[in-house]
């Protein structure tokens, strides 16, 4: 059937008229403009993209038809496990007028068609060479252009080459013993025979339960006479309730079907969903029992890991869910044995790719098939008849693989590409990829890489993830047309700034903790490195698009008339603090400055309600102690192990005008139970009420009460240490250095989270962080004229950096964070304690606000920078330190 070649009016104006390179310069023209690699969903829009655009392209593929990873995983039960109507294209928009899906999840044989489909209505098979593959791709500085070898012969320099290469198409290598001994039947799931195999009759070994051998192991247990499945890792997979298209969703494409295409492309994982707020333990028991059901019976993968904020992140809520998983395992499959068997224990759910199956575990019940599991009984080695494990030997006549692939970076390496300088790319991926958001790498002009690793890809709808780079490509190729520029590289600082975001991104997660390929950790040898971008589409594209509006920050753009850099990193904060920042603003909360203080006050009490409350300590303590004029509240907090315990006074955050001895409860907790101490919250009197030195001398009452009752208190006497956050640390610097020069009470050592040490307001960090980061320099200045005259701010009472000497001071750990107005000087301090010869730790917090260190279990990234705080809390506690011992 022939179809008409459409043009879409949005594609249309947004390509730029085409002036090629050698109408400019001199420079040999290359054979074409760009060499597409890989033709599966990729590289067939890319073909669409740039045909249109007026671009000379070639295509080539090694495979002897189109469609990528559906074109080789041919396996029984091979299916898409993102819903059929959201895995497609969306430049297609009257797609309904030719084309429907069949079923909600389509198997591979139907995504095959519609590809070919798609092909030919757009007629895109002409830019394609099939059954070749790219061997080679060197780029020529000197003509500034790239030379692509393949294996068929070809030789084609193109200005730009674009690996549309899959994730998940280079498969693993077998890792068994003997397997060309076997004389029986080989399969791998990566790469299915095209005609048709029968297993009927035959005794069939399964190695791997990934999605490949989840899938296969039903569907060939229905034909083989018996079936050995060989388990390493145990999967969690949900039933994918397969069936016809939702009608649901139908219906929300019958209303608006451009709305919802651009709520995936909005969405944290390329399908409309909106992103769960709600933290697990915030809601009842009941009703997270209710969810998880919902969760399950739903069969929708990304709804399932949706299901509460804080499954990926926080390891009790993760837990739960996993054991909701295991409980469905032991309650479909008969043999206990068998069940305990598939029940993953080892890694928390979803860091591994969770599957959809269909009775995959009623599989077991069968009884011609079996669970062998290979951690228990590991096999020894493929023989001539069959397979044999350490304790028994199994004969069979097919041997099915389904041990997955070199992922993310495997087809991109496997080309032998080498840059500027002939550097080779696999070289500068050995220790794991290094791109600038995953599209580009730097030393390797006009290459992109589509989904590429450090982009959200294989933990995305890849549809939906595919088209978004290859749009951007597109964009890119126009802007340097319209401006005369003939290449485009990342710079090394965007690229380490990315690798940097990227990294801070899952290490917030939970992935880390699971030998996945997401890490690498399938492939011996390979570095352990996590590959996708784990922050959600969402927050990729909007990055991806400020890269560009930003004039291509971090990007050399450059060609025969000269060159441009906006060099900058794009992502500066911590993800999570990020994250938080935009809901704080999208709330549009007044500022405290704004209010009169009684009202402040009540404001910020008002916020320390929603907060999650941090983790138990052994037991709560609320007292009175004597202050300087009255008594002043204090909360101690123990902790759960057996006392005596040393102890540290702890001064709130507030900026000496709100707060109180319970306002910075989380933080309080999070510190007794990391540092194994008891945590004296002492309160202080408050500005405008009572002004400079009033908490000065409230602090000092403090920590000479604590000091004379530490026994009683359940502590170590001598093992006294102050700590504090904001004013709360400025006053924790003043105490230690008024108790060193009245000769006590000995204080073992400081702990100065984000302090004010002099409250100089033209210190460069209260220009850079004025405004949008929490704390901002007006605030700051309310504070300071709430709590002293301005005659007064040299006072070491005040400004603990305008002390004389500052020798003999207990040894100190200085938190500063890098966007906070407050910044400079406590670097300031930390310097000149260390000048002063007072043992110093400085730790700058990178992408932290004032507040964002304080905010347990909200801004997961601050919880190294605490455990580094504890670690410097029971260093000073150590003997060693005490006054005994020091003198
Ligand atoms: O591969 P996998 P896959 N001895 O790596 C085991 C996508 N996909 O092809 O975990 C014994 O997940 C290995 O064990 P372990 C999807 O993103 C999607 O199944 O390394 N066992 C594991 O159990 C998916 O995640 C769809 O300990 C060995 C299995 O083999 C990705 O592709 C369908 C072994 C490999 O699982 C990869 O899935 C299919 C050995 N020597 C795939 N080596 C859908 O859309 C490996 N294993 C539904």
């Amino acid at each position: 059937m022939e179809y008409p070649i459409t043009q879409d009016a949005g594609l249309e104006a947004r390509d730029d008229r085409l002036v090629t390179d050698s109408a400019r310069t001199d420079r040999p023209t290359p054979d074409v403009d760009v060499v597409v690699v890989g033709a599966g969903i990729a590289g067939l829009y890319l073909a669409y993209r740039l045909s249109r655009a007026g671009h000379r392209l070639r295509v080539f593929e090694a495979g002897d038809d189109l469609g990528g990873t559906w074109y080789w995983n041919r396996y029984p039960g091979a299916r898409v496990d993102v819903p059929s109507i959201d895995y497609m294209y969306s430049f297609d928009p009257n797609w309904q007028r030719d084309w429907q899906w069949s079923e909600k999840y389509a198997t591979q044989p139907e995504i095959l068609r519609y590809l070919n489909h798609i092909a030919d209505k757009h007629d895109l098979r002409r830019h394609i060479t099939f059954s070749t593959r790219v061997r080679q791709a060197g780029w020529d500085d000197g003509a500034s252009l790239w030379r692509v070898r393949t294996d068929g012969g070809d030789d084609v320099s193109a200005r730009f080459v674009v690996m549309a290469t899959g994730c998940l198409s280079m498969p693993k290598q077998a890792e068994v013993d003997g397997l060309e001994s076997f004389t029986g039947e080989v399969y791998f799931t990566s790469r299915w025979p095209h005609d048709p195999v029968d297993f009927t009759g035959k005794r069939v070994a399964v190695i791997g339960t990934g999605s490949s051998g989840v899938q296969s192991i039903p569907v060939i247990a229905e034909e083989a006479r018996e079936v050995v499945v060989f388990q390493r890792t145990p999967t969690f997979s949900i039933p994918a309730r397969n069936g016809q298209v939702s009608p649901e969703r139908l219906a929300l494409f019958a209303a608006n079907e451009a709305d919802y295409r651009s709520a995936a492309r909005m969405s944290p994982g390329g399908i409309p969903m909106e992103r769960s707020i709600t933290p697990t333990f915030s809601v009842s028991e009941a009703e997270r029992q209710q969810r998880y059901e919902r969760a399950w019976g739903i069969g929708e993968l990304f709804e399932a890991i949706n299901v509460y904020a804080d499954v990926l992140s926080n390891p009790a809520a993760n837990h739960e869910f996993a054991e909701f998983f295991r409980n469905k395992i032991r309650a479909i499959v008969d043999d206990p044995q068998t069940a305990s068997d598939l029940c993953p224990t080892d890694y928390p759910v979803a860091t591994k790719r969770p599957c959809l199956d269909t009775n995959y575990y009623a599989t077991y019940n069968l009884p011609h098939v079996r669970l062998v599991n290979v951690r228990k009984h590991p096999i020894r080695q493929i023989t001539e008849t069959g397979i044999d494990t350490a304790h028994e030997a199994f004969t069979f006549d097919a041997i099915v693989f389904a041990t997955g692939f070199d992922a993310v970076t495997g087809a991109i390496t496997a080309v032998d590409i080498t840059g500027r300088d002939d550097a080779a790319l696999k070289d500068k991926w050995a220790d794991g990829p290094q791109t600038y958001l995953g599209l580009t790498t730097a030393g390797f002009p006009n290459l992109f890489l589509i989904t590429g690793p450090g982009s959200p890809s294989v933990l995305s709808n890849m549809a939906v993830s595919i088209e978004q780079h290859v749009d951007w490509v597109l964009d890119c190729l126009g802007h340097l047309r319209a401006h005369g520029f003939a290449a485009i590289e990342p710079t090394a600082m965007a690229e380490a700034g990315w690798t940097q975001h990227v990294n801070d991104c899952a290490d917030i997660t939970l992935f880390p903790a699971a030998n996945s390929w997401y890490m690498g950790a399938n492939v011996p040898g390979k570095p352990r490195v996590f590959l996708p971008y784990p922050a959600g589409v969402d927050f990729y594209r909007a990055t991806c698009d400020e890269v560009v509006a930003r004039d291509y920050l971090g990007f050399k753009l450059s060609g025969p008339e000269g060159s441009m850099c906006n060099d900058g990193l794009v992502r500066r904060l911590q993800p999570d603090v990020e994250m938080i920042l935009i809901q704080m603003a999208a709330m549009n909360l007044p500022t405290l400055d704004s209010m009169p203080v009684d009202e402040a006050r009540a404001f910020y009490a008002q916020m320390s309600t929603t907060r999650p409350p941090g983790p138990d300590v052994g037991e709560i303590v609320d007292g009175v102690l004597p202050g300087a004029t009255g008594d002043l509240a204090y909360r101690l907090y123990r902790p759960p192990t057996p006392g005596p315990h040393p102890i540290v006074v702890f001064f709130h955050g507030g900026g000496w005008v709100v707060g109180d001895a319970v306002s910075d409860d989380p933080l309080c907790r999070d510190l007794c139970v990391r540092s194994d101490a008891i945590v004296i919250s002492a309160d202080y009197r408050h500005a405008p009420e009572h002004r400079f030195p009033a908490a000065v001398d409230d602090a000092m009452a403090a920590v000479r009460w604590v000091a004379d009752n530490a026994e009683a208190l359940g502590g170590m006497p001598g093992r006294l240490a102050v700590c504090g956050w904001s004013a709360g640390g400025n006053l924790a610097a003043v105490v230690s250095r008024l108790t060193r020069d009245a000769g006590g009470p000995h204080i073992v050592g400081q702990v100065l989270l984000t302090p004010p040490t002099d409250g100089d307001l033209t210190r460069a960090s209260y220009v850079e962080n004025a405004d949008g980061y929490g704390l901002t320099t007006a605030l700051a200045q309310w504070c300071y004229d709430h709590y002293i005259d301005p005659a007064d701010r040299r006072d070491p009472r005040f400004a603990p950096l305008c002390a004389g000497d500052l020798s003999g001071l207990p040894p100190a750990i200085v938190v500063t964070a890098e966007f906070d107005p407050l910044r400079d000087e406590g670097k300031a301090y930390a310097a000149a304690l260390d000048a002063a010869g007072v043992p110093v730790e400085h730790v700058r917090a990178r992408g932290h606000t004032h507040q964002s260190l304080t905010m347990v279990d909200v801004a997961l990234s601050g919880a190294p920078v605490r455990a580094r705080i504890a670690n410097a809390l029971r260093g000073f506690f150590l003997p060693t330190r005490t006054p005994e011992t020091a003198a």
